[in-house]
């Protein structure tokens, strides 16, 4: 535990002025919660007024960098259309409501929903992933509403790693970790993290990480259908075709063997079933799996090569995620870094030892317990895809969802055919939103119930904290006092009480969410307190990530990485017949982030929305121009889904037949209220994405590849 000594722990309030009366400002540490990157922040405060927003030089992960939306969290904290009371929906009037009275007319609602034979379902969105305390409660709200029908954000994301994870490793939680200030070789297949500061992998100042990379002699190599951020600072790019990437992958593993470097090495003992990979790899053909995703052969041997000399890692993340071949792709990719032998290696794919380790404190996961009522689709991790949702509440019928909560998501725009979902929650008899703001999801609800701002609730990184390029633990306290408002896990907890009491049932005690934290804490490998971690404002610096923890992790029965799933092996044949049938003709749409936003949600921060609009579709010039469409023409892209108008942006660094338009955007719709979002609405990608394109071993949407048509706009 010598480090937790070695932490150097400056004041935490650190006054200025204040010489001549005027009002003191103080300066105090703090994680930005908006990304899964937690950079460390200096927020000046001046009273509850924020002065400024600065990058912690200090912070033990993050060195000094934030990005520009870490400045947003005052416009957050201060916004004018932030709803700081809970509101009731009268027609199209909102008006303001008591906490308890709000609860006691939900809880009545729900019952009678409940004794008519309607279905009550919850879905959770992504910011409740940065928030350690709501997440302890939704066991008690689940069991509240009394239902199955759980969505989260989690099948628009990244449930197909944690499937792949569960096969393999035998717990779903145990995500490897790309040690990118260690290798050699990057190899990142679908990610953009310069735009998105990374994901299922916490690494704040990423672009610095890569420059050291660079700087030593590594190299970083990006396969992306568009020329990203990311890719223009790698030493290599390759654009590949959407929804290709198994072959890529296969095709990698079998340049890997024609290489002659496939070496698990010290892998070799724990690999169950190895030999049956390769017989079902060896039946595809390195020239087909070129042709299929566009990428040359000798470019396979040249990243084969790389891949196999020195500390390599290939890391996959939306791109690869949210594709039809979702969990095969995952799958192949851990089957790649075990082939190079450094899976579980410095310089490879590893696995942390946090603060708090939520893996040994977290149940396996599970799939298939359960089907969804009217698609029949399994549940994953004990939730329905979100792909079923719309249909849940749209078919009548015995258990037919008649009632929804909404925590901290945003549905509407983030799910596929948000078109579809939108009508299905405008026929709910009741819907509830936990949410601060009325957006195009919200805007449905009966109730909203907001939670307090930003710097009125404490932070720890509990599962962002298990997926950080080094072992750390830190604690933010809340900045400023809650007054009347109050926290997501009260909020929520209230919720659950309410509704357990109307129909009579027991409420269970609930721990407090900081006694939770600090015996989560003490339960783990550092065994810190939490008493420890707030002593140490920049954080608690557990060293790098050690080798060799994969054997005493591995959550399999027999201890062993089951390389083989049979569902996986399984979906090789439908690769094969992916790669049998003719390239689709026409435009294939992708998605994008911009750094300056954060999906549906930091739009009305006038400072992060200024510049040029950034809702344009990008085409390349060799599409554009047959459709007569010229830079900032207006065009109409339409899929089986629906149709969107919006600014062209013609670009090369789109790969010809793919076009690309960000996601988050669509305030525009009636009722919205985000007046500095308004201000340039955009159109929403998933009123073109559709419900019918699923991975389906995971039920994960397939949110990249939409097939589109589109034209210059009558
Ligand atoms: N086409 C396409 N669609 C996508 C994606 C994509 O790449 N392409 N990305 C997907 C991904 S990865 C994700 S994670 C999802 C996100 O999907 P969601 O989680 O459904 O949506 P968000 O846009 O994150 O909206 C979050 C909502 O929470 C509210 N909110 C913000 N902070 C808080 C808080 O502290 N408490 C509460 N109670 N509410 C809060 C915001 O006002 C907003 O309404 O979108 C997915 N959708
Ligand atoms: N600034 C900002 N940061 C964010 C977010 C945000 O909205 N804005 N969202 C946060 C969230 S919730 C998440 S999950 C992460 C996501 O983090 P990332 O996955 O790093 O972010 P994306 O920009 O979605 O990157 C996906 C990349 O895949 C590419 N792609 C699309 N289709 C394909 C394909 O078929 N094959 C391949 N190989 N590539 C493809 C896209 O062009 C894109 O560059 O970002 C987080 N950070
Ligand atoms: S990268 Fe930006 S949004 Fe993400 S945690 Fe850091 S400062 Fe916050
Ligand atoms: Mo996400």
């Amino acid at each position: 535990m010598e480090r937790v000594h070695a932490v150097s722990s400056r004041n935490r309030h650190r006054p200025r002025g204040g010489e001549r009366g005027e009002l003191v400002s103080t300066v105090h540490t703090r994680t930005c919660h908006i990304c899964e990157a937690n950079c460390g922040i200096l927020v000046e405060l001046e009273g509850a007024k924020v002065l400024s927003i600065k990058g912690d030089p200090d912070d033990v992960l993050s060195r000094g960098h934030v990005c520009p939306k870490a400045t947003a969290i005052a416009d957050l904290q201060d916004d004018p259309d932030r709803l700081r009371t809970p509101v009731k929906r009268m027609g199209d009037r909102w008006v303001p409501i008591e906490w308890e009275t709000a609860y006691a007319e939900i809880a009545a609602r729900y019952a009678a929903i409940k004794t008519a034979g309607g279905q009550g379902a919850l879905y959770i969105g992504n910011p409740t992933a940065h928030n350690y305390s709501v997440g302890m409660q939704f066991g008690a709200l689940k069991k509240a509403l009394a239902t199955d029908n759980v969505f989260s954000a989690s099948t628009v994301d990244q449930i197909p790693h944690q499937l792949v994870q569960l096969w393999i490793y035998g717990h779903n939680s145990l995500f490897p970790v790309a040690d990118i200030d260690r290798t050699r070789t990057m190899l990142i297949i679908g990610g953009n993290p310069l735009a998105s500061n990374g994901s299922v992998w916490t690494v704040p100042d990423v672009k610095r990480r890569i420059e050291a990379l660079q700087a030593r002699g590594g190299r970083l190599i990006v396969v992306d259908p568009r020329r990203t951020e990311t890719a223009k600072i790698a030493d290599e790019h390759h654009f590949v075709r959407p929804g290709s990437d198994a072959a890529l992958l296969v095709g990698l593993l079998l340049a890997l063997d024609a290489a002659g470097a496939v070496r698990p090495g010290r892998l070799l003992p724990m690999l169950k079933d190895w030999d049956a990979v390769w017989e079902a790899l060896r039946r595809f053909d390195l020239a087909d799996c070129a042709a299929f995703c566009g990428i040359s052969e000798t470019a396979f041997h040249e990243l084969a090569a790389a891949l196999g000399d020195g500390p390599s890692i290939v890391y996959g993340r939306m791109g690869v995620s949210v594709a039809a071949f979702g969990t095969l792709n995952h799958w192949l990719i851990a089957m790649l870094n075990i082939a190079t032998g450094h899976l579980d290696a410095e310089g490879g794919m590893m696995f942390s030892t946090p603060g708090v380790d939520v893996v040994a404190q977290s149940g396996r996961g599970s799939q298939g317990r359960r089907h969804s009522r009217v698609r029949g689709l399994p549940d994953v991790m004990g939730e329905f895809p979100v792909v079923t949702m719309a249909e849940e509440i749209l078919t009548p019928g015995e258990g037919q969802v008649r009632a929804l909560v909404t925590v901290a998501g945003n549905p509407v725009l983030s799910c596929p055919d948000g078109g579809t979902l939108d009508k299905a929650l405008e026929s709910l008899e009741l819907m509830v939103s936990v949410d601060m703001y009325v957006t195009a999801t919200t805007r449905h609800a009966h109730y909203i119930l907001p939670p307090c701002g930003p710097l009125q609730k404490d932070h720890y990184p509990l599962f962002l904290g298990a997926i950080a390029v080094r072992n750390f633990a830190k604690y933010a306290p809340a900045l400023l006092p809650m007054g009347a408002d109050r926290s997501d896990w009260q909020i929520v907890s209230e919720l659950s009480r309410a509704l357990l009491s109307a129909r009579g049932q027991a409420v269970p005690n609930i721990m407090h969410p900081r006694e939770a934290l600090d015996a989560m804490l003490r339960r783990s490998n550092w065994g810190l307190t939490l008493a420890q971690v707030e002593a140490a404002p920049h954080g608690i610096d557990l060293g790098p990530l050690q080798a060799g923890r994969l054997p005493a992790r591995l959550a399999t029965p027999d201890k062993l990485i089951h390389c083989a799933p049979e569902a996986c092996m399984g979906d090789l044949d439908r690769l094969t017949e992916a790669m049998a049938a003719p390239v689709p003709e026409g435009l294939t749409l992708i998605g994008r982030r911009h750094v300056r936003q954060n999906n549906s949600w930091l739009h009305n921060s006038r400072r992060l929305l200024k510049g040029p609009d950034r809702c344009t579709l990008m085409i390349h010039p060799d599409d554009a121009a047959p459709r007569g469409i010229g830079d900032g023409a207006m065009v109409t892209v339409a899929s089986e889904a629906g149709e969107v108008t919006v600014s062209a942006e013609v670009s090369d660094d789109v790969m010809p037949g793919v076009v690309s338009l960000p996601h988050g955007f669509g305030h525009g719709r009636e009722g919205v209220k985000l007046s500095v979002a308004r201000e340039k609405p955009g159109v929403s990608i998933n009123d073109l994405t559709r419900r019918d394109r699923f991975d389906p071993l995971s039920g994960n949407a397939a949110l990249t590849g939409t097939p589109v048509a589109v034209a210059l706009a009558a």
